[in-house]
């Protein structure tokens, strides 16, 4: 599989350079569970993104760092935390609702309160908080009943209430003596605690690892390995240790990895709960984004924000409930699921257990009908999950099906197909009547690469996209090749984000076969950010229409070519979106 390309800043931060790939046995179950329930829950859920009358967005578990709360301020917190209505029992009904087969919590975020009892630190819910239970002992019971497995989130290297480790002022590190201090006198009594009061524990999730050093995150990794020798970590252990890769945060790629991965997903922009945080993905949204991942061979664990008081918000829990819905009928082709060859197929992802495929139409398909691009020896049963029965149609070149009509459309509908196939076409096939899109990493290219772009949107909001970058003036090229089943007019749309640092625009050139059209492109106005203590470049991408075009039946070719200028402009797709007259 093709390796995921990251960032080495982001890296840095997340870990997430470190790769295995021979899963272990430990790993087993992990990659079969695919969907999962991440639960961000602390102090900060009791503020709800505001602070002295003023709301802050992004990362509501980062309030205390943004909206500049003292330690002191912070702490008593604590003594107003009494999150009377929390029941781990409710917690874990939704997870079984919603089809997620492990849950992780934050047993202590970067605020370094623990939601556990804890000897090593009095910062904790049960000494410090009227509340007095232990949310993970709790939770640990309620897991083990219901069948779930149950991970814990812990933050090793900040922690901004105490003074040794690296905390609010990213100018003012701790010496390494502090540093180490801290990691012997809480970070490890604290995780070894985890491993040794709720019985087996699944996996520890740790977080931002940034400057710990290989012998920090190997001695924590030692430690766990010595109590509990099957529980997985994530590899923002830091220092390329750990069992699995976690991505950079709401991260889907378009490739897969080696090895077992995760993609961590907010269901709004934040993690902890923000009252006024109403950005929900819809149910459609995030089952598209669990196919998208299971598709690649990666696991995706979505997150619940709980407010103060223990409830998760209506909005959260009943869309995950609908995908629970979905699931029920439809998750044959997303748990214990592979990947298989990455195919470029413009309607949606699939899936293989054994010699079943199961086609994820993210695209609701023109007129019920779907082109899987290929060669295939033997083709039996079709069906759609949940529906019935699916005609195929067997060419030299792919298979052509066509879904029964339902006055009732599954949220994704998934085609289940018994097939060998001999040969996959890597090559774009695509009905006239639908939008086609012509990814950047799908491209054959000259002299320039492809390289992933992110940027946060709101604070610890990440967004990405891959994008085609350094496309020299007349030396390089992007093509992209494929094949429509039919003729007919279309418009050629390009999307692109381009630096602002000239003025003016560039000139680019697009043949079509053997038709050449130039065209401009405009700065979309990128700037950098200096919000909350952190310069980032924040990409804005537009879409640009290059012209209309009248393509025919048969094979095409599409080349760009950049003509003019040398400043950065990032070429995400190209899309063909059909016209009609
Ligand atoms: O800083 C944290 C953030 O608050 C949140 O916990 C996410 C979840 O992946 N991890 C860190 C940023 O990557």
């Amino acid at each position: 599989m093709t390796q995921i390309k990251s960032n080495t800043t982001m890296g840095a931060m997340w870990g997430e350079a470190s790769s295995r790939g021979q899963p272990a046995a430990r790993g087993s179950w992990f990659s079969r569970a695919r969907y999962a329930m991440f639960i961000h829950w602390g102090l900060y859920s009791h503020l709800a993104g505001v602070w002295r009358g003023q709301s802050y967005f992004g990362n509501g578990e980062w309030i205390r760092r943004n909206a500049h709360i003292s330690r002191e301020d912070y702490a008593a917190i604590a003594g107003e935390f009494n999150p009377t209505d929390f029941s781990a029992r409710a917690w874990t009904q939704l997870a079984l609702d919603a089809g997620m087969k492990y849950i992780v919590i934050t047993a202590k975020h970067h605020d370094g309160f623990a939601m556990f009892k804890s000897h090593a630190s009095a910062f904790n819910i049960v000494d410090a908080s009227p509340f007095g239970r232990d949310i993970c002992a709790e939770l640990a019971q309620a897991c083990r009943d219901a069948g779930l497995r149950l991970g814990f989130y812990y933050s090793q290297t900040q922690d901004w209430h105490e003074p040794d480790a690296y905390g609010t002022d990213s100018s003012k590190p701790p010496t390494l003596e502090a540093f180490q201090r801290y990691l012997d006198t809480k970070a490890r009594p604290q995780v070894r605690e985890l491993l040794t009061h709720y019985g087996e524990v699944a996996l520890i999730w740790f977080d931002t690892p940034g400057p710990m050093s290989r012998e920090g995150s190997q001695a924590l990794q030692d430690e766990i390995r010595a109590l509990q020798p099957n529980c997985l970590i994530n590899s923002r252990i830091g220092n390329g240790l750990g069992d699995y890769v976690t991505l950079g945060d709401q991260e889907v790629p378009s490739t897969g990895h080696d090895g077992l991965w995760e993609t961590v997903d907010t269901h709004n922009d934040t993690w902890g709960y923000i009252a006024h945080d109403t950005n929900w993905k819809s149910a459609r949204e995030i089952a598209s984004r669990l196919v998208r991942v299971v598709a690649r061979g990666g696991n995706y664990m979505l997150n619940i924000g709980p407010d103060g008081l223990g409830r998760v918000p209506g909005v959260s829990s009943d869309t995950l409930r609908q995908v629970g819905r979905w699931l029920r009928t439809h998750g044959e082709a997303i748990y214990d699921t592979q990947p298989t060859a990455a195919l470029d197929l413009p309607w949606g992802d699939l899936t293989r257990r054994g010699d079943d495929l199961y086609l994820h139409l993210l695209e609701q398909p023109r007129e019920g009908r779907v082109i899987l691009p290929g060669r295939f020896d033997h083709v039996g049963e079709a069906h759609q999950l949940g529906v019935g029965p699916v005609a195929c149609r067997v060419t030299p070149q792919y298979l052509e099906l066509t879904l029964p009509r339902t006055a009732d459309p599954a949220m994704v509908p998934v085609v289940k197909l018994r097939a060998s196939m001999v040969h996959s076409a890597q090559e774009r096939m695509a009905l006239p009547g639908m939008a086609c899109r012509l990814e950047s990493s799908r491209a054959q290219l000259v002299g320039c690469r492809v390289v992933t772009r992110h940027w946060m949107e709101k604070f610890g909001d990440w967004k990405y996209r891959e994008c085609i970058v350094d496309m020299a003036p007349t030396s390089s090229s992007a093509t992209w090749t494929m094949t429509r089943l039919g003729e007919g007019l279309c418009s050629v749309d390009i999307e692109y984000s381009a630096h602002p640092d000239e003025a003016g625009h560039t000139i680019w050139q697009l043949d079509i076969n053997e038709r050449t059209t130039p065209f401009p492109l405009f700065p979309t106005g990128n700037y950098l950010t200096r919000e909350y203590e952190m310069g980032f470049e924040r990409l804005i991408f537009r879409s640009y229409r290059i012209g209309l075009f009248h393509l025919g039946a048969g094979p095409h070719q599409l080349t760009l070519t950049r003509l003019t200028g040398s400043h950065r402009v990032d070429l995400h797709a190209l899309t063909l979106n059909p016209v009609v007259a």
